[in-house]
């Protein structure tokens, strides 16, 4: 084995190999993240058939990151615009691709109707409890308590209310056809598993998947890869419960 051999990085073969290394920060969740969908496109085989469309935020950063068709779209704007690709090609395998600002602030409305009427997309929120693009806001999502640059005394859920709980909001609007889960980048092989099982469920043509990823921003949480990390498992999992929330039967000859 040779010194370039060992040292070159493992990335997924849907990867574009000449846009790395990514433009995301070290330990950003995003990368490790897209790194378990690449995973994922990678044994589907599927990487003909995907179109990547990304959001407004740091998730914009991946829109170079995959050799796939991609689409950078407006803030919030990710679900509409793959429901509209999927619909004029229903061959392909379209995946939206946001953070939790995009997802459930500005984007809401269009992840409530697009999972109301199970759309057969898959949608993934990057949940890092706030607005990391624009220098770490409060969220839809941050957490009780926590200080952020527009809630310097930490968030009062008496004046801003809950995080929200995205998974388990789709879950309950979901016919049984969809596919709902809550996964982290602590652990990226069930991350592997669930987005393969989401794309899977677009794939049968079944309806609407779902996966929330639990991830990381140290550059706005100022945090060092230690407490970055105990951050992401031990505070973030107290109120974001990862796991399956709905999963679809294989049908009979699947
Ligand atoms: C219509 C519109 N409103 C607001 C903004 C400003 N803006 C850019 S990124 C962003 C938030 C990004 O946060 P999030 O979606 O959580 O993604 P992250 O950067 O944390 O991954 C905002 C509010 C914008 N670009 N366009
Ligand atoms: S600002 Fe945060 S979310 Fe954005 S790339 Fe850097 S670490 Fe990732
Ligand atoms: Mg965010």
């Amino acid at each position: 084995m040779t010194v370039a051999t060992v040292l070159e990085p493992k990335m997924p073969k849907c990867w574009r190999q000449e846009t790395k290394p990514h433009k995301f920060c070290p330990g950003c969740g995003h990368g490790d993240i897209l790194k378990a969908l690449g995973t994922a496109i990678d044994e589907l085989g599927i990487q003909d058939r995907v179109v990547f469309g990304c959001d407004i935020g740091c998730s914009l950063l991946s829109w170079d990151l995959f050799n796939c068709d991609s689409i950078q779209t407006h803030h919030g704007r990710t679900t509409p615009v793959m429901t509209g690709v999927k619909r004029a090609r229903p061959d392909r395998i379209c995946i939206a691709y946001m953070g939790d600002g995009g997802g459930y602030a500005i984007g809401s409305q269009h992840l409530v109707n697009a999972a109301s009427r199970n759309e057969k997309i898959l949608v993934i929120v990057a949940n890092n409890v706030q607005y990391g693009m624009t220098g770490g806001q409060m969220a839809p999502t941050t957490l009780p308590g926590m200080k952020t640059e527009t809630s310097p005394y930490g968030r009062d859920p008496e004046s801003t209310g809950n995080p929200t709980l995205g998974p388990e909001m789709v879950a309950a609007i979901t016919p049984d056809s969809a596919y709902v889960a809550r996964g982290t980048m602590a652990n990226l092989r069930q991350l592997t598993q669930m987005f393969k099982k989401a794309l899977q469920n677009q794939i049968d043509g079944n309806g609407f998947s779902f996966v929330e990823a639990l991830s990381a921003c140290p550059t706005n949480w100022r945090t060092n890869a230690a407490k970055t990390w105990e951050f992401v498992e031990k505070e973030m999992t107290k109120y974001f419960k990862v796991g399956e929330l709905k999963a679809p039967a294989k049908k009979e000859g699947q």
